[in-house]
């Protein structure tokens, strides 16, 4: 039972179980979680009677090509997803989603992303059986990996490749010269 204390290192959800503070795009007024790379939130939700809690955590991409990974640890049957059109709520899913039960996470959700603003939504995957103070607890762990960073990416989009060639050749000799472009040709195709 994950619910019964709060392990070292997590952030509590700010949503007592049956409030609903963090509805996101589901809810009349959105409000939000926040969560960030590498960190840990601690929650409760809860299902009964054909209606569930749902709790959406914000967060922010910053380089394209970054692999996001969101592990559930629910007492309950539990799923998670990945989720870009945030800012409008034109919601679509990204990579493939999680799953967890009995305290445990089944599967992560997993997603490579552009840089930009998502959410990870979670909520119990049956309407019903899941009861505050009795199999409410999670714990949401995301992992974010980005791509290494290429020194002759000039155009700031991740790889080397003939966009930064251009930017190179449009500015030859003032500050680029012959060094300069064997250095790039030797990082050709980084990030790709
Ligand atoms: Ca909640
Ligand atoms: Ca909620």
């Amino acid at each position: 039972m994950v619910s019964q204390a709060l392990p070292d290192g997590c952030r509590a959800e700010l949503e007592s179980c049956g409030q609903d503070l963090n509805g996101g795009c589901d809810a009349v007024v959105t409000q939000w979680g926040m969560i960030s790379c590498g960190e840990t939130i601690c929650g409760t939700a809860w299902a009964t009677a054909g209606d569930r809690d749902s709790d959406w955590y914000r967060f922010v991409v910053e380089r394209d090509g970054t692999e996001v990974s969101a592990t559930l640890e629910s007492d309950f049957p539990g799923i998670v997803v990945i989720v870009s059109g945030v800012g409008s709520c034109q919601i679509d899913i990204e990579g493939q989603p999680g799953y967890s039960d009995d305290g445990l996470s089944v599967s992560p959700a997993i997603a490579t992303l552009a840089a930009g603003e998502y959410a990870l939504y979670i909520a119990p995957y049956y309407a019903t059986g899941t009861l505050c103070g009795i199999n409410d607890g999670y714990e949401l762990i995301m992992t974010c990996e980005t791509p290494p960073t290429c020194a002759w990416d000039l155009t700031n989009d991740g790889t080397v490749d003939a966009g930064d060639l251009a930017a190179m050749l449009s500015t030859w000799g003032a500050p680029y010269e012959a060094d300069d472009l064997a250095a790039m040709l030797a990082d050709w195709g980084c990030g790709a």
